[in-house]
């Protein structure tokens, strides 16, 4: 088996494909009639990314993309996402610009998407959506979502979603993946169980010492019952009571591009260990071993090693929690301004297994900082709401840095960190740029 996927940007499945570009960029499965010519939802959907009616539509082959999208890709609408930046699409990867992540809960028009395969096809009967557990369990279980929604507690609980590889674009030499900036992070509203009862059900033997999670997605290669991706968390993680199975986000049925009908949400740790169309939990006796945790993938060098250095892979450790990070939300960078005029920097912050303790800012490159105002999390894993108020005494060039601090004192470095083979972890400090007048 080879580790190679076929990735391709957007112009070139146009090209290569077109009915599918349509059937991606519009959301649902576009309606053609006889002449191939686009009609019904994905006309709509088509309009509405446009801006307005399309006298000529009769004209308009289907697979066409329209030139008002092809020339500006970030207004792009894909999976019924707006203003979200395109880094893939095959596999699906977006990404949210970071004014978008103002609000406390993004919202999922604006959430960002990581699929490493294909995406399911949407199940007609969500409620017999089935969860197999098995493995180091006294009695396996195989249980419904309907089950999962009356035989547990169900809790809503605030929490970040962060993929490990957000920010890769900042590492040099460049890491193959997704050039991430900062915006594959979102903080969802997320219900579900805890996956805590629903192991204590299966009654975990002395042996389960790590989970191992599958999902419905078909691999890119179209090899049936090949996993995409296979990850999983060490027990202790597991058994966390916000380690969730969601079946609602926002207060919204679990939407398909982000794992409904059923996901894990295991915030703190790398987006990767949260499985969406998730269909089992192999409970296992030793660190999970599925694509996605062998190899580079989701691993970090043991001890720093030099910018594009080969590692031995005995020199690899899976990776753990996320670090601490934050984002700048607001103003939006390249915003213009008035010197001698105050105004509010804000945004979010949170720290993996950790909370937030400071944030700072900065405007003059790090020489010195201003204590921001910061707000608790509503739960364990919300991200934090932080708020600073600035004056810049000239006219002319700033960069605004932000800065989170955990509560073990660690804070998030002005340089990006230690180099690795994937692109994993960058928390470098948030810069925008601002021009004052
Ligand atoms: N089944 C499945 N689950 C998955 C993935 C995937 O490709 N397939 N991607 C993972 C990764 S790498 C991340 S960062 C998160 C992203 O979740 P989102 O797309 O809802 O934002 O889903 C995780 N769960
Ligand atoms: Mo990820």
């Amino acid at each position: 088996m080879s580790d190679q996927k076929e990735e391709r940007g957007l112009r070139e499945l146009y090209d290569q494909d077109p009915e599918r570009a349509d059937y991606l960029a519009f959301g649902r499965k576009t309606e053609t009639d006889r002449r191939g010519f686009l009609k019904g939802a994905g006309l709509t959907a088509m309009m509405l990314a446009v801006g307005g009616a399309i006298p000529f539509a009769r004209n308009m082959p289907s697979g066409l993309i329209p030139s008002a999208l092809a020339d500006t890709p970030e207004d792009f609408t894909l999976f019924g996402k707006t203003g979200i930046i395109i880094r893939n699409d095959r596999p699906v990867n977006l990404e949210t610009p970071a004014p978008l992540l103002d609000p406390d809960v993004t919202p999922i028009e604006n959430f960002f998407v990581r699929n490493n395969g294909g995406v399911p096809e949407a199940t007609a009967d969500p409620e017999a959506w089935t969860l197999t557990i098995d493995g180091e369990v006294d009695n396996p279980l195989q249980l419904t979502l309907a089950q999962l929604q009356s035989d547990f507690e169900t809790v809503t609980l605030r929490m970040q979603l962060e993929c490990g590889g957000n920010g890769r674009a900042g590492f040099n030499p460049s890491p193959r993946g997704n050039q991430w900036a900062i915006g594959a992070v979102g903080n969802g509203e997320w219900t579900g169980c805890r996956l805590r009862d629903v192991l204590q059900q299966a009654g975990l033997k002395s042996s389960a010492v790590y989970t191992g999670h599958y999902g419905a997605d078909p691999h890119l290669s179209g090899e049936p019952g090949r996993p995409s991706i296979s990850r999983g968390v060490p027990i202790d993680k597991a058994l966390e009571p916000h380690t969730l199975l969601v079946w609602g986000m926002n207060g919204e049925p679990l939407p398909l591009i982000h794992g409904g009908p059923l996901r894990v949400v295991a915030a703190g740790w790398p987006g990767s260990c949260s499985q969406k169309w998730l269909t089992r939990i192999w409970v296992r006796d030793q660190e999970h071993d599925g694509p996605g945790m062998t190899g580079l993938s989701y691993r970090m060098p043991r001890n720093p090693v030099p910018p594009g250095a080969e590692v031995p892979h005995e020199d690899m450790v899976v990776m753990g929690p996320m670090p601490v990070k934050s984002v700048i939300t607001f103003p939006d960078t390249l915003t213009d301004v008035r010197a001698d005029e105050a105004f509010e920097v804000r945004g979010h912050a949170w720290a993996g297994e950790h909370e937030v303790q400071a944030m700072h800012v900065s405007y003059d490159f790090g020489a010195t900082w201003v204590e921001a105002e910061l707000e608790p999390p509503t739960n364990r894993y919300d991200w934090q709401r932080w708020r600073a108020r600035i004056t810049l005494p000239a006219a002319g060039y700033y960069e605004i840095w932000a800065r989170a601090t955990d509560d073990t004192g660690v804070m998030q470095p002005a340089v990006v960190p230690g180099w690795n083979p994937r692109g994993y972890g960058n928390n470098s400090q948030h810069r925008i740029a601002l021009n004052a007048a």
